[in-house]
């Protein structure tokens, strides 16, 4: 085997949703919509809804890694973040609404990528030609992009 057992990350997936889904246990609306990360920063409304929304990128990536030969994938910048916002309304969505598509579509991606063999967990996509990653490269972005946003949400709900 090389590299990270597939086990370990579909765990980790299962995880740090389960963790985010705790923390928000006890969150109204009204609080997840005026808790902010500092005056100009994100709601933890508006920090779900960009979880959400990432998670599904990440999502399309893995499916075209498993569908497509070697797919080339879009890039997100900070322009292309900022205007999700405003398209997907984050300050007027409905934070359980918002939390049970974030856990439906975690567990979609868990049962998609469980029987999955070694073999196809090999599989590729690139960025640009000189940077091909494998299938293991979404699942672990979703992980750290759940550990950064996790971290954010915790410590603004305690402040
Ligand atoms: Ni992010």
């Amino acid at each position: 085997m090389k590299g990270l057992p597939n086990e370990w990350l579909l765990e980790g997936l299962a995880q740090s949703a389960g963790t985010l889904a705790h923390i928000l246990a006890d969150v109204t609306q009204a609080q997840a919509r005026a808790i902010r990360d500092g005056d100009d920063g994100w709601s933890v409304l508006e920090i779900l809804c960009h979880l959400r929304d990432y998670q599904a990128i990440f999502a399309e990536r893995m499916r075209r890694i498993l569908e497509e030969d070697r797919p080339t994938f879009r890039l997100y910048d900070e322009r292309a973040r900022l205007a999700m916002v405003i398209e997907n309304a984050y300050a007027d969505q409905d934070l359980r609404d918002v939390l049970d598509d974030y856990l439906a579509a975690r567990r979609g991606i868990i049962e998609r990528l469980a029987p999955l063999t070694a073999d196809q967990w090999l599989r590729e996509g690139k960025f640009a030609d000189d940077d091909i990653v494998d299938l293991t490269m979404p699942v672990v972005h979703t992980l750290l992009h759940d550990a950064d946003h996790t971290e954010q949400i915790a410590r603004i709900l305690k402040q």
